[in-house]
Formats: structure tokens, C-alpha cells, sequence
């Protein structure tokens, strides 16, 4: 049976993505649907369903590391962005693998809707 996991998919590039980066621990690639004009989600390699449910700080410190980077070579580090994890059901989190969405751009507003 195929791996239920889209993200996990992404990762294992059996379904196409355009990934802008990856190492050892996270790979990111752009959005289906942006948000703005720059919008990439961060994923770990490992699977993790949510934030309540990673345990692995290296895993986490990556994540961030890799959005800030990839803020950087976006263009959007001086402008200013978002790194944004959606988390459950009120959280408005729809894919069951954590990931971290660096939006930019635009100004985005605050609070979120
Ligand atoms: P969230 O709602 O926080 O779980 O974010 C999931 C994001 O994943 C959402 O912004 C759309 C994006 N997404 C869903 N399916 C795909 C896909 O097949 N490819 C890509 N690149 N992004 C996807």
C-alpha cells in the first residue's frame, strides 16, 4: 500500500513539487496554493504528524534554521516574513506531516483571520 502521507510523498519525490531546498533533515518546496508571493513549506524527511507531536529538538532547530535561510535566499529576510505552524483543527492545519509555511512579499496582516 502507498504511503498515506502527502508530505512524506513530497519528500520521497513520488509526487512533483518544486523544492528550492533540502539537507539532511528538512526539504522544502513551494506551496500548491500560495498565500502571497513567496509562500514554501518546510518539512522534515522524518515523519511527524504535528507540532504536539515532535519530540526532536535538532528536528525542530532545522526547520527554523532552514525557514530563516530560505527567507534569506527568497529575498524577503529585510522585508520581513511569516514562519507559520498550523497546528490541529482551530489551528487550520489540513496536511498530517508538521511543516513550517515562510510567507512573504506583502505585508501580511495580523491578527490572522
Ligand atoms: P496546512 O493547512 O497548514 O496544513 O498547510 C498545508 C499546505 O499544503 C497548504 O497551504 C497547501 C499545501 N499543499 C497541499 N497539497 C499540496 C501538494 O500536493 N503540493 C504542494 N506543493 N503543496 C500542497
Amino acid at each position: 500500500m502507498s504511503d498515506p502521507c502527502l508530505f512524506c510523498r513530497i519528500v520521497r519525490k513520488e509526487i512533483p513539487s518544486t523544492i528550492i531546498f533540502e539537507n539532511d533533515h528538512v526539504v522544502a518546496f513551494r506551496d500548491i496554493d500560495p498565500k502571497a508571493p513567496t509562500h514554501v513549506l518546510v518539512v522534515p524527511r522524518e515523519h511527524v504528524s504535528s507540532l504536539n507531536d515532535a519530540t526532536d529538538g535538532a528536528m525542530l532547530g532545522a526547520l527554523l534554521l532552514a525557514a530563516a535561510g530560505i527567507a534569506r535566499t527568497e529575498g524577503i529576510a529585510e522585508s520581513g516574513y511569516r514562519a507559520v505552524i498550523n497546528t490541529g483543527g482551530d489551528g487550520g492545519q489540513s496536511v498530517g506531516h508538521v511543516h513550517v509555511h515562510v510567507m512573504g512579499g506583502r505585508r501580511l496582516a495580523w491578527p490572522p483571520g
